[in-house]
């Protein structure tokens, strides 16, 4: 990659902002209505489970391309061992962890494991290392004795390739069981897992091209699946409590969760246990993002949609006209409903229903925990810094994603730390589009929201930082020295240079 510096960019601020308007008859006339899936549950495969055994958690996961039943029809899909979404692992604290990767795709990857504290070098949660077309690769880690219990995934990591790997199905979860899963009510309560994961596909199950425009909204695809399954069903116990573990696993779209009727008792984020449950009517899930909530079968027995409310993140409007010439981008066309996809028939102005929530055979009432897990304040930070999110335009680059002015450069390291010491750093998103931004190996406590204390202590992995706001998270360095990352989650943008080395030093 060319050498590149900030002056050569030129940086599309909201000043330069056209919103499009008038664009939802357009998005209506081109969403058409031959979606005949909905209300129906179609299984992609049986639900996989690998746990481990003994303290070691071994197994083979290969990358392939592979058809897979998808509604009326069979889709290509990327897979691994052959599953949409791949197998889910199980691991404790303290447990050892090989993996033997096979890459059987035609292109190169490698595997990250998102939410897991891991050292970020060697054959551990390494996104550097790229496993070529017919390689092996033996990953190969212990899970911290201080990793705490809760949903974490794994998914492809190469610079470039993230976006159009994860788009094609390539993600799984990793589940790590703690003192959580032992607090009794929780313990009581059902439990199920919700992959979410969106698709572009044509009539016949082939992955649809992306082209560049979608690419720098952040691609959407037009079918929506649940664990691989089309609006599945999941239930209730009448009087009992329903323990939702949910991942967004879509390259670029956000889900903004509502379920009919019911509060969400959010206990749990990131992979992090809250210290008290809190109740919510809506939770919005960016990519990345995981939520645990509690739902009460305290209603009339009946069906219950859980839906994505619609969502507006931002919108590519002003780069129309001159920017990208040849007007192909006018205001017209400009509208979030088709920039995913332009076979879109996905209403992202309406609520999309994700699955349904059945009340089953009652069980004796069962109250909502009131304590779950302590969380201790990070002491005062060592060393301050602010990262800006935005993208720019420079002559024979054309678009790139920044931050703090600069695309991502392999051979730099934008940004330096010490180990054992503890950061504040201000995420300020001065562009159009809203960007979930994400630190790998160390989580990191939220702060603040444009200056307004976050409502309740919390450890995250992810933050939406919507445009025009500014987040303060407090961040620890501990265990592991290397080379890792930061990076915006909606992975085309992170493709396309929203990302930093980060380099923690002994
Ligand atoms: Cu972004």
């Amino acid at each position: 990659m060319k050498s590149i510096n900030r002056r050569n960019f030129l940086i599309l601020g909201t000043s330069t902002t056209i919103l499009a308007l008038g664009t939802h008859q357009v998005i209506k006339k081109l969403q058409s209505n031959n979606n005949d899936f909905s209300n129906k549950s179609y299984a992609l495969n049986s639900q996989n489970i690998i746990s481990s055994q003994n303290g070691l958690l071994e197994t083979t996961l290969e990358a392939s391309y592979q058809e897979v039943p998808l509604g009326n029809r069979t889709a290509k899909l990327l897979t691994y061992n052959g599953q949409v979404p791949g197998p889910r692992l199980e691991a404790k604290p303290g447990d050892k962890v090989r993996l033997h990767f096979v890459n059987n795709l035609s292109q190169s990857t490698n595997i990250h494991y998102h939410g897991l504290h891991l050292p970020p070098t060697g054959n551990a949660d390494n996104v550097f290392l790229e496993v070529k077309p017919k390689e092996k690769l033996t990953y190969e880690f212990e899970i911290s004795p201080k990793q705490t219990g809760g949903i974490n995934w794994y998914h492809p990591h190469l610079h470039g390739l993230v976006a159009e790997q994860l788009s094609g199905g390539l993600a799984g979860l990793f589940i790590i069981r703690d003192q959580l899963d032992e607090i009794p009510e929780i313990k009581a309560a059902k439990e199920e897992f919700l992959v979410l994961q969106d698709f572009s596909l044509d009539d016949n199950g082939d992955l649809l091209p992306s082209n560049r425009m979608p690419l720098m909204m952040g691609r959407e695809g037009n079918v929506i699946t649940v664990n691989g399954k089309i609006n599945p069903s999941f239930s209730v116990p009448e009087n009992g409590l329903l323990r939702l573990r949910i991942v967004n696993a879509s390259t670029s779209r956000f889900y903004n969760l509502s379920l009919e009727n019911h509060p969400f008792y959010l206990i749990a984020n990131d992979g992090t246990t809250l210290e008290k449950p809190i109740e919510l009517s809506e939770i919005l899930l960016t990519p990345g993002e995981r939520v645990e909530v509690l739902i009460k079968g305290d209603k009339n027995p009946g069906n219950y949609q859980l839906v994505s409310l619609p969502y507006n993140r931002g919108s590519m409007g002003m780069m129309g006209g001159g920017m990208m010439g040849g007007g192909m981008m006018g205001r017209g066309r400009m509208g979030r409903g088709m920039m995913g996809n332009r076979r879109n028939n996905i209403d992202n102005n309406s609520p999309i229903p994700l699955a349904t929530i059945n009340y089953e055979n009652a069980v004796t009432p069962l109250n909502l925990p009131t304590e779950l897990m302590p969380i201790s304040p990070l002491p005062q930070p060592q060393n301050t810094r602010q990262f800006s999110l935005n993208h720019g335009m420079s002559p024979g680059i054309g678009m790139a994603f920044l931050i703090n002015g600069e695309p991502y450069q392999h051979d730099t390291v934008q940004t330096q730390v010490k180990l054992n010491t503890v950061e504040e750093w201000e995420i300020i998103n001065t562009g159009v589009m809203d960007h979930p931004f994400h630190v790998h190996t160390n989580k990191f406590q939220v702060m603040s929201r444009n200056g307004i204390p976050n409502p309740y202590p919390t450890w995250k992995d992810t933050i939406l930082v919507r445009r025009g706001e500014r987040i303060r998270i407090r961040i620890p360095f501990e265990d592991f020295t290397g080379k890792t990352v930061y990076h915006c989650h909606i992975l085309d943008h992170e493709d396309l240079g929203m990302m930093g080395s980060l380099l923690i030093n002994a």
